[in-house]
């Protein structure tokens, strides 16, 4: 009896280890086969960029840009699949205006406009009288889009955009950027090594897109490069002189937080509210509908016109914007966006 029992306990342990060794060895067998496939896989990948370049330099080359150029470039582009990543996984914003305004212009951020306002002062009321921009405008465009230049990205920007382009969901409009991004190479604006943005190509302390940079940036300084990467001259030239291409009014500020008193029809808010030019009122007219200050009394009866936006709804924060709010939108078609810059721009005005 205690023989068998024994033997039953080898059997056993015997068919235990074999198990074992089985599921071992199934486990590293599909293990290596999705390796093999894997590599496979990117093996593939690989030479379609490879292909993706050649086609994109031969595109580059009918443009007319210089092998001299396309070589220093070319030599630097790899695929970043991290870049693609990203603008995979773009978060979905749920916040509420009053949440964004908090992270985006926290009031350590207000405290550093305020200071870099009074340091660069010389060289901000020089761009401010030169472009027509008033200079906290600058600032809080400055400090939202780069926290005043400390975040401008370290993707390379050549080789994000090839990798967006090639990922294909927005290839047009990647390889629009990229060629925009090829000719500041091949101006001498700055160096490929320094070539650097987000991981969605916008560049320097004002996150200009490639085109943006052709359209609007400014060689501040005189020395022969638009530098928006580390340049204050550039920079702070380069900002108003989009502000003033799109339309600046120097003699109007950006808009107002409003509330609407009971006698606001709220029924008519689809009517009245929005962007749209042809909805844009004179005060008096907001003020006949039930608009008032914020804090309840009457609109000023200055002869300006004005959009009624709720960037969240009716419940949310509610803002009369004028001209220079539909600039901005001309930089980021956000409202948030747009209301975050006007209100750093307010309490930059305000000293805290
Ligand atoms: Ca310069």
């Amino acid at each position: 009896m205690s023989l068998f029992i024994f033997e039953l306990r080898i059997t056993q342990k015997t068919k235990i280890i074999s198990m074992l060794i089985f599921s071992i060895l199934m486990f590293l067998s599909t293990s290596l086969f999705a390796q093999g496939d894997m590599s496979a896989e990117k093996r593939s990948v690989d030479s379609q960029f490879a292909e993706y370049l050649a086609q994109l330099r031969t595109e580059a080359e009918d443009k007319g840009f210089t092998d001299e150029v396309l070589d220093v470039a070319f030599a630097s582009i790899k695929m970043r699949e991290k870049v693609v990543k990203a603008d995979k996984n773009q978060p979905e914003t749920k916040l509420t205006l009053d949440k964004y305004l908090s992270t985006r212009v926290p009031d350590w951020k207000v405290m550093q406009a305020v200071e870099k306002i009074q340091e660069h002062a010389e060289l901000l009321n020089k761009v401010e009288k030169k472009y027509g921009v008033n200079k906290r405008f600058i600032v809080a465009l400055w400090g939202n889009e780069s926290n005043f230049g400390r975040i401008q990205g370290d993707h390379p920007v050549l080789s994000s955009l090839v990798s967006l382009a090639f990922d294909g969901r927005r290839e047009t409009l990647f390889k629009r950027q990229f060629f925009a991004a090829l000719t500041i190479l091949s101006e001498g604006h700055v160096a490929i090594d320094d070539f650097t943005g987000s991981w969605a190509g916008a560049m320097g302390q004002s996150q200009f897109m490639p085109t943006s940079f052709l359209s609007y940036a400014v060689d501040g300084n005189g020395d022969g490069k638009k530098d928006i990467w580390s340049t204050p001259e550039d920079v702070f030239s380069s900002i108003a002189n989009f502000l003033a291409k799109e339309g600046w009014n120097h003699q109007q500020t950006w808009g107002r937080q409003v509330k609407l008193s009971d006698s606001f029809d709220i029924n008519t808010l689809n009517t009245y509210a929005g962007l749209a030019k042809d909805k844009m009122q004179v005060m008096l007219a907001w003020s006949n509908l039930g608009v008032t200050k914020f804090d309840g009394t009457a609109l000023p009866t200055v002869n300006v016109r004005a959009s009624l936006i709720l960037p969240d709804d009716a419940s949310g924060r509610i803002y009369l914007v004028y001209n220079n709010f539909h600039t901005l939108m001309r930089w980021n078609r956000s409202l948030y966006f747009g209301v975050s810059v006007g209100y750093l721009a307010d309490r930059i005005r305000k000293g805290s």
